[in-house]
């Protein structure tokens, strides 16, 4: 007998991190019920002739409405971020909980709730970021907050009143390694950076593109390398976050050669970008201020050999979206002194998969699998949210994006969705696109057009991150 769902896909092409086939996807009660042909009756049919249907993205690293430094104002609030992800074929978003020193972790968590309640368009989970590593978070806090699904904790390695010394950073590993919870590193020397830094501005040299030149490529490898001695010393897996280089990438790789469970995670911006986009005139540069910066070509190739082989298990935006010509974003008037003031991050969510997907499957460079793996199943198989999402499997949440592979869009902030005044990717022309989302089974972007549904995307807990699992294998 036909089954009856909510809503069929029909037509479309079908992809996975394993294959690519042509199947209807019956949904029912806002998971994947069937797949196959002749599906029977539904409610919805949506027609997907002529289109990819994928796992809608998981884009596991994102800032949103974080508290940035005396005057600063991230510009998106849970509201305009996750609609521009879903504009870019994302379900689902891993923002970050930052504690500030002195707060309490639980405290900051129940804070980033109150911001995010009834405003999401897709689902979303949080990362914790430790900056206060007192016993109380490490032995109650923490291990607390695991238990209710916080499974991943950053850590920097830089940045005043965030940085945590190399004694913080084993304490966490070890809270990471006792309760099953895996920790992202973002691996940058604090001292070398303030070194520079002071030399640079000594010298006069204060224009955004001395951004670049006060955290050369040393000062992310020698982090990585000792980020990964910390875990090894520890015996716990990590996340490298924002890999921009061969060389931090050759440290990650030569770990995982020698067995370690250490993953690494790329950006667009370490793509297409370069140290020369931060030479705009007077300001303009400020628009590509993160951290770490953008490189150079030869940075570029190896990005995308560590996509290719496997060094890098993710590719998430690092969307960090400050606004450009605004007094509370990157023309803070301290900005304007000096490069160490400018605000340091980019936008991305809505631009990560069409980058990915036009410059890495368009192109060649990887495969319409790899583009899945790297973009919504490994993200969930990371940060323990795998088989409910990332993957288009009876079961699973109907979270889906409906690609044209060869629609050709050229990048320009007024198509985007963020609250943001730009975009790095200005003018940088794609060929292909997400035009038809749903989550959970609900079309919230239906061929480009919005479909306002803020609040109904719930949160997540996750559970153990695979890596962290007894006799998990690696993700690759
Ligand atoms: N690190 C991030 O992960 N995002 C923005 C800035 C930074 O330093
Ligand atoms: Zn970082
Ligand atoms: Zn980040």
């Amino acid at each position: 007998m036909a089954m009856s769902f909510d809503t069929i896909i029909r037509g479309g092409t079908v992809a996975t991190a394993a294959d690519t086939f042509q199947c209807d996807v019956g949904i029912s009660g806002g998971k994947i019920a069937a797949l196959g042909e002749n599906l029977g009756e539904a409610k919805e049919i949506v027609d997907a002739t002529g289109l990819l249907v994928l796992p809608g993205g998981i884009d596991s690293h994102v800032h949103i409405a974080q508290p940035s430094g005396p005057g600063i104002v991230m510009a998106d609030d849970f509201s305009s971020a996750t609609r521009s992800a879903a504009f870019g074929g994302n379900t689902m978003v891993l923002p970050f909980a930052m504690q500030r020193k002195g707060e309490s972790l639980r405290a900051v968590v129940d804070a980033y709730h109150a911001k995010a309640e009834g405003k999401c368009h897709v689902d979303v989970s949080f990362h914790l970021i430790v900056a206060d590593a007192s016993d109380r978070v490490l032995g109650q806090e923490l291990p607390a907050l695991v238990e209710d699904g916080y499974t991943s904790f950053k850590v920097f390695m830089t940045y005043e009143g965030l940085a945590l010394s190399d004694l913080e950073m084993l304490n966490v590993m070890s809270v990471a390694r006792d309760t099953g919870a895996l920790v992202m590193v973002h691996a940058e020397n604090y001292d070398a950076i303030r070194f520079l830094t002071d030399r640079l501005e000594r010298a006069g040299l204060t224009a955004p593109h001395y951004h670049a030149a006060s955290r050369p490529i040393p000062v992310e490898r020698e982090a990585t390398h000792r980020a990964i001695s910390l875990a090894e010393i520890i015996d716990v897996p990590i996340m490298i976050v924002h890999v921009s280089n061969r060389e931090a990438m050759e440290e990650i790789r030569r770990a995982q050669v020698r067995g370690l469970k250490i993953y690494g995670e790329t950006c667009p911006q370490y793509l297409v970008l370069t140290a020369k986009d931060l030479e705009g005139l007077n300001m303009e540069g400020a628009k590509y201020v993160c951290s770490p910066p953008p490189r150079d070509e030869a940075s570029q190739a190896a990005c995308w050999e560590g996509l290719q082989q496997g060094v890098f298990a993710l590719f998430s935006s690092d969307h960090c979206p400050f606004r450009y010509d605004d007094p509370h974003g990157k023309l803070a008037p301290k900005g304007r002194t000096s490069f160490r003031w400018v605000p340091n991050g980019i936008p991305g969510v809505e631009t990560r998969l069409p980058i990915l997907f036009s410059e890495g499957v368009n192109k060649g460079r990887i495969g319409l699998d790899r583009f899945v793996e790297l973009t919504a199943t490994n993200p969930a198989r990371v940060y323990g949210l795998f088989p409910r999402k990332g993957v288009i499997a009876i079961g699973a949440d109907a979270d889906l994006a409906l690609w044209e592979p060869e629609l050709e869009v050229t990048i320009r902030n007024e198509r985007l969705h963020h609250a943001v005044d730009y975009t790095p990717y200005e003018g940088l022309k794609v060929k292909g696109w997400p035009t038809t989302v749903l989550s959970r089974g609900e079309v919230v972007v239906e061929d480009g057009r919005p479909i306002d549904a803020p609040g109904r995307g719930r949160f997540l807990a996750c559970g153990t991150p695979e890596p962290c699992r007894a006799g998990g294998g690696r993700i690759v």
